[in-house]
């Protein structure tokens, strides 16, 4: 199929009367649903409620927008603490899902959806769809991972939504994928930018690009960048869209960018977005970097009040080219923690630190992250010291332990890691807090 170019590509909007509402109009929707959801928090989840009183603040003090700053900001460190259902502004029994992601500390990062909320993650990831041109006529191939990531599950639901075939294929097999691609007329797919070029490769090299009915990809959960972009649509002929999310507000489907590529259009009905200084929390201006926070507006199972994301972007309420007066967020510059995102996985240093340490003998708790990109895949090779008598010992015990520490890292990770045992002092030692991470993606 050949790309549609920019001229010839027709806007369609899901809900142009949300899409392309005037400013006035969404501010006041958007406040209407923030005093419901401050008195619903405040009235049912006692995390709330504390930290209101904590500063006497009361629910009637919200009057609408303009008071969203007099509101305490909610942390990843405060969803571990209510670990695992203690956020919930609902009885357990309304819980029609949960999805999680990886947490700092070995544990995860839930969250509870009831039904409501899962029907408008659909509905926010088929207003995304639309935006990339698909209709209930088309078939979604999805390579995301199906489970606690919200990968597979929220681009499925938003293919029902649409009316469209969804191809639950999850994540890995390649040449299968690419079978199956080609075998049930796959008319789009989704799956993170790094597998989107490698599967784009394999396609090339197997020859079968034209036998492909590919228009349009949709691809996110790790950043990414135009180049990139650029590279999978020339070689598919297709059209890439960047979709953003994070399991605690909703999965993918938070933001989605239009064919202008001028940054991602956030579902603002639901999703208030503010962007902030990390160190003082005051608002930033439109353009100038900062932190990335969301309130769930309309959220029933665990609504967020001013959740710090810790992604770094600017945002831009200007109208889009597309028309659609959403605003949007650019690509991330990155984040304020020393996460990473490797294949579509969220990794924390100090999930390697918990890993070694729970071994026991023979490591040391030194070591180092190198994340590089090979044949367009993330690679996370470990470095870690060696206690002494290991070194002196035989090459086949370091061989053993080696697999050892690969088999432990692979369980707490989720991920394959390339372990590299290093003698003992040999990682750099640097002054102050430490640098676990050398990240040699060009992203
Ligand atoms: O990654 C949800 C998702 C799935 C988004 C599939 C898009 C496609 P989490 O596992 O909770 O959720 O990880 C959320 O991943 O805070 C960002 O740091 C990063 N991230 C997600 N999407 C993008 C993107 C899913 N489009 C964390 N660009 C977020 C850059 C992204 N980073």
């Amino acid at each position: 199929m050949p790309k549609i170019s920019l001229e010839n590509w027709k806007e369609r909007y899901r809900d142009p009367k949300i899409e392309c509402m005037g400013r006035d109009e969404m501010t006041t929707l958007q406040s209407e649903r923030l005093v419901k959801q401050v008195k619903n928090v405040y009235d049912h989840v006692e995390f709330y409620r504390r930290k209101m009183d904590e500063i006497g603040l009361k629910p009637e003090d919200i009057h609408g927008l303009e008071d969203i700053g007099k509101l305490p900001f909610t942390t990843k460190e405060d969803l571990r603490d209510n670990y695992p259902f203690g956020l919930l502004a609902v009885p357990q029994e309304k819980i029609a899902r949960v999805q999680g992601t990886s947490g700092t500390t070995g544990k995860l990062t839930l969250a509870s959806y009831t039904k409501k909320d899962v029907e408008v993650w659909g509905e926010c990831v088929a207003r995304g769809l639309t935006m990339a041109g698909l209709t209930s006529e088309d078939r979604i191939h999805i390579c995301y991972g199906y489970g606690l990531f919200t990968g597979g599950m929220g681009l499925d639901l938003g293919a029902q939504a649409l009316g469209a075939m969804a191809i639950p294929m999850s994540s890995g097999n390649t040449k299968r994928q690419l079978m199956c691609m080609e075998d049930f007329g796959a008319t789009a797919f989704g799956c993170t930018p790094s597998y989107a070029l490698y599967l784009a490769e394999a396609a090339e090299e197997a020859g079968i690009v034209d036998r492909l009915q590919l228009k349009a990809s949709v691809n996110g959960a790790e950043p990414w960048t135009n180049e990139m972009r650029q590279k999978i649509e020339d070689i598919l002929h297709i059209n890439s869209f960047d979709i953003y999310g994070l399991c605690e507000v909703t999965g993918p489907g938070v933001a989605v960018d239009c064919i202008h590529h001028k940054g991602l259009h956030v579902y603002e009905d639901y999703f208030y977005p503010e962007v902030i200084n990390p160190a003082t929390g005051a608002p930033c201006e439109d353009g100038e970097e900062g932190e990335l926070v969301f309130t769930t507006l309309a959220k029933e199972g665990m609504p967020l009040i001013r959740y710090r994301t810790k992604d770094l972007t600017s945002i831009d309420h200007k109208q889009c080219a597309c028309g659609r007066t959403l605003p949007r967020i650019q690509k991330f510059t990155g984040r304020t923690d020393d996460m990473k995102v490797i294949r579509g996985v969220n990794v924390f240093p100090t999930q390697v630190e918990t890993a070694l340490l729970s071994m026991g003998g023979g490591v040391a708790p030194h070591y180092m992250l190198i994340v590089d990109r090979e044949n367009n895949l993330d690679v996370l090779t470990v470095m870690v010291e060696v206690s002494e008598e290991y070194f002196s010992d035989e090459i086949r015990k370091l061989d053993e332990l080696r697999d050892k520490v690969a088999a432990v890292l692979k369980q707490a990770l989720g991920i394959a890691v390339r372990v590299k045992l290093v003698e003992p002092k040999s990682i750099q030692c640097s002054e102050g807090k430490a640098k676990r991470v050398i990240d040699n993606r060009i992203l």
